[in-house]
């Protein structure tokens, strides 16, 4: 199997190189305005696109991945709301199990059933620690799993969390506010994660500006998400991967 994308993730968290990911979802996204945000990620070496969404309503998944595909070639990593969003012309996928939650579903019923598919596909499989963070708002992942997210000062629960995925093996945490979130995840609680593990840690959710960007990467996030700020001025992809690939720390092993 493929691991050239851990590897890339890995080895950016051991060297202190920040990465950017730039979400897109297939739903949200008008394949006119994609063009534009594919030709400055290309120019601004972004380094990932998540793709994904909480609900995709229209079956533009495999449009939108072979639209990227023909444009540059920019890692696509699959980032599903659900089981069916899979598709083999991408070229991994973050492997989700909701861990700040207490859905036993989304901690490994669905993965269950998605095991044996995905062992036939060519993805790679990043096994990945999802932790839902209050953002302010309620979202639609809190809604649809059923669970709640970590609260936003309790960075105690945040570590403890992160720690125990660690230590069941899983390969990265993926640390989110959700979508659009009013406030994103505070840099005390990315920073006292961040030096609690030893994977590779994403942090997304309502980052608007590159400061944020910065701070966020600063404070120990490895992988940014960005994905409404974009949908909505596509010129900012320039300004966020700036600033977040001007961060180059080494974290302590
Ligand atoms: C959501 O972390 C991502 O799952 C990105 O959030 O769309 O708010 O940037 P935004």
């Amino acid at each position: 199997m493929n691991k050239d994308l851990y590897a890339s993730i890995s080895a950016g968290r051991a060297n202190g190189k920040k990465k950017m990911a730039v979400l897109i979802d297939p739903d949200k996204v008008r394949m006119s305005n994609i063009k534009e945000v594919l030709a400055l990620a290309k120019e601004s070496e972004v380094d990932f696109f998540f793709i994904g969404g909480s609900l995709i309503v229209n079956n533009m998944l495999d449009q939108c991945l072979e639209t990227i595909k023909e444009t540059c070639d920019i890692p696509m990593i699959l980032f599903p709301g659900n089981s069916f969003q899979l598709s083999y012309k991408a070229n991994g996928i973050l492997f989700l199990s909701l861990i700040s939650g207490r859905n036993a579903e989304l901690l490994i019923g669905k993965h269950v059933i998605t095991a044996p598919y995905l062992k036939m596909s060519p993805l790679e499989i990043l096994p990945t620690g999802y932790m839902l963070v209050d953002g302010g708002v309620p979202t639609t992942v809190s809604y649809v799993s059923n669970t709640q997210p970590i609260p936003a000062s309790k960075d105690d629960v945040a570590m403890c969390t992160a720690l125990a995925g660690q230590m069941l093996g899983l390969k990265l945490i993926y640390m989110d506010a959700g979508s659009g979130a009013k406030n994103p995840i505070s840099e005390s609680m990315i920073s006292a994660v961040s030096q609690t593990i030893d994977i590779p840690l994403i942090v997304g959710g309502g980052i608007r500006t590159p400061e944020k960007a910065y701070q966020n990467a600063k404070a120990g996030a490895d992988i940014i998400v960005v994905g409404n700020a974009i949908e909505k001025d596509p010129s900012l992809v320039k300004e966020m991967a700036a600033a977040i690939h001007s961060v180059n720390e080494t974290v302590k092993t």
